[in-house]
């Protein structure tokens, strides 16, 4: 049966963690999702010829580019998506808007507020035109967190009093882990804060449907000088091999902030790099006056929930195993208990771009959801350089 769904033709820029996760997005979604166009992974970009050459035959891209301009302006490229560190965001997503290519951008949106801002606008101007653009915060389509604000929009926790967030790695704990762009703020814009801390911030929002007014924070760099990368791709590293050139770190290695949310419920949050034995425990508690919720990325097909209106003899947080055909996207993949991973939540992310893209609305996150993160970060970040509302204890 000849496919008459319009081809849109998808050009990446980066291959590192990000653009491998990516990748297996754009080649999976059409097997599972029934979508109104149909993604073709047309370009790769990568400033390196000859390993650009090889992520793209490893990852499926049909042709290679050595500029991110030359691939926004190739006719068969209709959606760029951009996953390279925060510093070129801005750059290349107001260039891919203007040219009429649809952008997905990875998180945190930008490296600062006002970057954020001129995309914002660059994405606005574009939407009159029919193109579209969303922001990569790709925890909001797990299965679980998506039940999680299914269950708080449906008024089942009642009024809601606090919202618990952490997010917990333990990747640098080893001082002799080399400085990679993460841990330069020129590269990344922040650590923890923007990297991790930006996911929190934003499921949080997204669950709740508040957003924060305020924070107080404290920052940390606990190793403050590390050697120099020779080699570096997501998480990965090796040290240079120049007898023991170091680099400073001029990130926040931890960030711990308080808040309070538009619907007044208060907020505390923890992003940390430090949480030793942590790999990934993007964790998410939501308590309200009818009941509670509580979701860790670590045992990601599971929801607990507890229901507060039940007799105390038989209440208590029970778990919600989230994998049957009712729950969001778990339906389209394997019989119940089967279970998801992390890659899922990103083939779920380029689904909803594609819906949108294909009935012509804007996606969910839009890059003002991203700039709304963007203040939550530059506020921590004022918060904490400023030590603001810190009462020193004698
Ligand atoms: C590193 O902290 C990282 O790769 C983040 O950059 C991603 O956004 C997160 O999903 C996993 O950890």
């Amino acid at each position: 049966m000849t496919d008459t769904r319009a081809a849109l033709g998808v050009g990446m820029v980066g291959y590192a963690f990000m653009g491998r996760v990516h990748s297996q997005a754009w080649r999976s979604v059409g097997a599972f999702f029934d979508l109104p166009v149909t993604p073709v992974m047309a370009a790769l970009s990568g400033r390196s010829g000859d390993r650009t050459a090889a992520a793209a035959a490893s990852l499926g891209w049909a042709a290679v580019e050595t500029d991110w301009k030359d691939l926004v302006a190739r006719d068969d490229v209709q959606i760029v998506d951009i996953c390279t560190p925060g510093d070129s965001h801005a750059e290349i997503a107001i260039a891919a808007l203007e040219a009429g290519k649809h952008v997905l951008c990875e998180k945190p949106l930008a490296n600062t507020v006002a970057e954020a801002e001129a995309m914002v606008a660059a994405a606005e101007r574009a939407a009159a035109r029919g193109v579209r653009s969303m922001v990569a915060f790709n925890y909001r389509r797990v299965p679980a967190v998506a039940l999680a604000r299914r269950f708080v929009a449906e008024g089942r926790l009642g009024e809601l009093r606090h919202v618990r967030a952490q997010y917990l790695q333990d990747w640098i704990v080893d001082p002799a882990f080399p400085l990679v762009w993460r841990l330069q703020k020129d590269k990344a814009g922040s650590g923890a804060l923007g990297d991790i801390g930006s996911h929190i911030v934003d499921t949080a929002q997204f669950i709740t449907g508040q957003t924060l007014t305020g924070v107080s924070a404290i920052t940390e760099t606990f190793v403050k000088e590390r050697p120099l990368a020779e080699e570096s791709a997501g998480l990965a590293a090796d040290a240079s091999g120049d007898g023991g050139a170091t680099g400073t770190v001029t990130v926040d290695d931890a960030a711990l902030f308080f808040g309070r949310f538009s619907g007044g419920a208060l907020g505390s949050f923890e992003a940390t790099r430090f949480a030793t034995g942590r790999k990934n425990a993007m964790r998410i508690e939501v308590n309200g006056s009818l009941g509670s919720l509580a979701f860790d990325f670590e045992s990601m097909n599971e929801l607990w929930f507890h229901d507060h209106t039940l007799d105390a003899e038989e209440a208590g947080f029970r778990r919600i195993l989230v994998t049957e055909a009712g729950h969001p996207y778990a339906g389209a993949w394997w019989p119940p208990g089967h279970g998801l991973g992390y890659e899922h939540t990103f083939t779920h992310e380029v689904k909803d771009f594609l819906e949108a893209i294909g009935e012509g609305t804007d996606p969910a996150p839009s890059f003002a959801d991203g700039l709304r993160v963007q203040r939550v970060l530059m506020a921590v970040e004022e918060s904490a350089a400023n030590e603001s509302r810190w009462t020193a204890i004698s």
